[in-house]
């Protein structure tokens, strides 16, 4: 098939528009400038090596870690490029502090969804040409239209979100998203600057063989998720399983939706509910594997349903293809 006689982001968010419930038009601008902000980063990671955007920035973020260069740009063409097309009212980032409320234009307090987002995924990998992604999460305010945002339109249960999606600035860069209607993945031809339709409907194998946890840690899993791998590595006519782990979540999951297979990252003794964020990371990829017939659970409760209690909060989070979760639930359960 030539996909550059096929279908363009932008013709199939105009098409869809009318499957979406609230359809005024809204969601459709705010996922086009998420679009725009994508290319905009595109272009800076693929220039990484040749402009001195390699390396760290000098900082650290809320939750103490170093800050990279290119972190620090995706984080502000994102808000830049959001707060000023009057799409959101206010946007949550990873690296910042507090969330942000947008009123830098007379109609912008009137819009009706935030946006969370992880700019730059997996920013330790930059360095080493290995694969980076963004995350994304749009949620309805729950506040009254036209008055500043409060922390109450972040503090929603995954279940509240309207859209959710990831970017992977990879081999070739890919726009995966959801808006309850099943998972679209769309492919940038990089010499035109425009994403084509290339993965239609996305579906997570039920069964997989591929588990993806960073094993270095093994020593601080709980038992259960020891006595899961024990299974993954035991031979049997289907295993042991394979072990892949980019430790760039975009990637690692997006070989996953392909492919079938769990990614893991639990809780330890190093650090008590994992490392990925509830808001900007788990909660936008635990739609999009459910909208794609996969499972995503803190090891016992369902990620989307758990209530958040801050912005950067954490979860151990257990992903992927539906019957490879529950195995590990069980095994979780046992311990
Ligand atoms: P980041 O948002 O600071 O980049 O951290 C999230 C990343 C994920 O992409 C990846 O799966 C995980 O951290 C890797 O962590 P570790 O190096 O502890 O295995
Ligand atoms: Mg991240």
């Amino acid at each position: 098939m030539n996909l550059e006689a096929g279908q363009t982001l932008g013709e199939f968010i105009i098409e869809n528009q009318k499957d979406f419930k609230y359809s005024s038009g809204e969601l459709s601008r705010l996922i086009s400038s998420i679009k725009l902000a994508t290319k905009v980063v595109n272009h800076k990671v693929n220039q990484a090596g040749l402009v001195d955007i390699l390396g760290k920035f000098g900082s650290e973020n809320i939750q103490g870690e170093e800050q990279q260069k290119l972190d620090v740009f995706a984080n502000e063409a994102f808000i830049k490029t959001l707060s000023q097309r009057e799409v959101v009212c206010g946007i949550a980032s990873e690296e910042n502090d507090d969330f942000i409320q947008i009123t830098n234009t007379v109609n912008s307090h009137l819009s009706k969804y935030v946006v969370l987002i992880d700019p730059l995924d997996g920013s330790s990998n930059i360095d080493v040409n290995v694969s980076v992604g963004t995350i994304f999460s749009i949620y309805r305010r729950v506040t009254p239209e036209g008055t500043p945002v409060q922390i109450e339109d972040f503090l929603q249960k995954g279940n509240q979100q309207v859209a959710a999606g990831y970017v992977i600035y990879g081999s070739s860069t890919m726009l995966i998203y959801t808006t309850g209607n099943g998972v679209n993945g769309f492919t940038l031809n990089p010499s035109i600057g425009t994403f084509y339709l290339s993965h239609p409907n996305m579906r997570i194998p039920e069964d997989g063989n591929i588990y993806s946890i960073n094993e270095g840690n093994y020593a601080h899993f709980p038992q259960g998720v020891k006595d899961y791998l024990k299974y993954c590595q035991k031979v049997e006519e289907d295993r042991p399983y394979t072990s892949r782990y980019i430790g760039s979540l975009c990637a690692d999951f997006h070989r996953n939706m392909l492919k079938g297979g769990i990614y893991i990252y639990p809780s330890g003794s190093k650090s008590p509910n994992g490392k990925l964020r509830l808001l900007y990371e788990c909660n936008p990829m635990a739609y999009i594997a459910e909208q794609a017939g996969g499972k995503a659970t803190d090891g016992f409760q369902r990620i989307m349903d758990i209530q958040p209690t801050e912005l950067h909060q954490r979860v151990p989070f257990f992903c992927g293809s539906k019957n490879m979760v529950e195995k590990a639930e069980e095994l979780m359960a046992n311990s």
